[in-house]
């Protein structure tokens, strides 16, 4: 087919993608075209804050000069060897990773969901062979609201029922308990014998940005090692400087047995993703084991080094915390003004608002809707929840700018 060359409406991107498309998402009616730092314009040439920063995986802002150039220099070098052979830089981007974050040991993967579902078969592994759990009883402790990604095994611990329905048999092994309620991990440790792990989300994004108690990640650390368990904190969305924190589990600070890496890995250039563990867990890989075609590919390791250089030099997760300290400020000046906002809640530059909608979850909608007109995008997460998560790179007076739009728009609805 001839390229069309007139220029598209929208409207004209949003029928193709509709009538072509699999309808597996409800975006917001914007077509971005183009992407720079904290910006993003649509096919009309309108201009926006980005507010969700495509679900933090471009923490360092969109398409960051030093990550596109090492995108580009090593797509004209070496871009895939399979596994069967070395290469030249996946040694160093794996002393680079185990540097950087401090453990013995990484399982490089791609998207986030077969880096938690490795995680997931480290874990298991480790339960029969190191721990001495009988073979195929092994239990995983996951938690109310959990979101680790779409894999049959993953949605078959998941609450959430459009996520689940339809898509059994489902994968058994795991064990659902209260988030932040430690004592109902305490109960589950003392009546199941088999636990083997337990996989949790530092912050839960998806759920609405759920903050637990301070101490809750290191009580459970604590009650891991009393039983033997492993702890595998979900970093994907919380980790790479997000929370203010190079990993959020750092707040209470305590060093998971395993950590669980994607999206900013490689500030949204490529699919990254990673399992951090020391020897004395990782060492259940043995050749054949575990595998895949991409998993480590020179390309995507020359980008996710360049994503860690910029957190670091650029000081990103210092900034997050900054900027994220007086956005919540903003929001709780806001919440004074009108009852339209119930709370704001989050950590860094990941944070929520709760939208008071007397039951009518159209209301976040619409106020996604009139921000997305007022020149700023975020979308609500379930029902009434309105996340806001802007590129670390943010100014502050770029953050002042967005809150002045977040509260116009709100005071409009009021
Ligand atoms: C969708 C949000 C959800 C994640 C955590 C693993 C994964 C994710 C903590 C899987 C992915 C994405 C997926 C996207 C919506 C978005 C998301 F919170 F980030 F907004 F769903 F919770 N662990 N989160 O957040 O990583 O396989 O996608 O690379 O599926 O709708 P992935």
């Amino acid at each position: 087919m001839a390229t069309d060359t007139k220029k598209k409406s929208s409207k004209e991107f949003i029928d193709l993608e509709n009538q072509h498309g699999a309808h597996n998402y409800h975006p917001l009616p914007v077509v971005l075209s183009k992407g720079e730092g904290v910006y993003v314009w649509d096919v009309e040439g309108k201009k926006y804050y980005d507010f969700l920063s495509a679900y933090s995986a471009v923490n360092q802002g969109h398409c960051h000069p030093r990550i596109v150039n090492a995108l580009k220099e090593q797509a004209e070098t070496l871009t895939l060897t399979s596994r069967a052979f070395y290469n030249d830089v996946l040694g160093p981007y794996e002393q680079y990773m185990t540097e950087y974050f401090g453990f013995d040991k990484v399982l490089p993967m791609n998207t986030g969901a077969e880096a938690v579902e490795t995680a997931i078969k480290i874990c298991r592994k480790w339960g029969y062979e190191k721990k001495g759990v009988e073979e195929n009883k092994g239990q995983i402790v996951v938690f109310d609201q959990n979101f680790h990604g779409r894999t049959t095994t993953i949605i078959s611990f998941s609450s959430d029922p459009d996520a689940r329905k339809n898509f059994g048999p489902y994968t058994h092994g795991f064990i659902k308990v209260a988030y932040n309620d430690i004592e109902a991990l305490n109960e589950v440790f003392e009546e199941h014998s088999n636990i083997v792990g337990v996989l949790i989300e530092p912050i839960q994004g998806e759920a609405g940005v759920m903050v637990p108690n301070d101490g809750y990640l290191a009580q459970i650390g604590k009650l891991c090692k009393q039983n033997n368990a492993l702890f595998i904190a979900d970093e994907i969305q919380t980790g790479i400087g997000r929370t203010g924190e190079l990993l959020a589990v750092n707040y209470d600070q305590v060093k998971p047995d395993m950590v669980i890496l994607g999206k900013a890995l490689s500030g949204g250039a490529y699919p990254v993703s990673a399992v951090l563990a020391d020897n004395h867990i990782m060492e259940v890989i043995t050749p054949g084991t575990h595998g895949s075609t991409f998993g480590g590919n020179p390309l995507g390791a020359k980008v996710a080094m360049a994503a860690l250089e910029v957190i670091k030099d650029e000081k990103l997760t210092e900034n997050a915390r900054k900027l994220g300290d007086q956005f919540r400020e903003r929001m709780k000046k806001l919440i004074e003004k009108t009852d339209l906002v119930c709370l704001v809640r989050g950590k860094g530059l990941l944070n929520a608002i709760v939208i008071n909608d007397h039951q009518d979850s159209s209301t976040a909608w619409n106020i996604c809707m009139k921000l997305s007109e007022n020149g700023l995008l975020a979308k609500p997460t379930h029902g009434n929840i309105i996340r806001f998560a802007p590129p670390l790179v943010m100014t502050e007076e770029q953050l002042h700018e967005c809150c002045d739009i977040i509260e116009k728009t709100i005071l409009e609805f009021a």
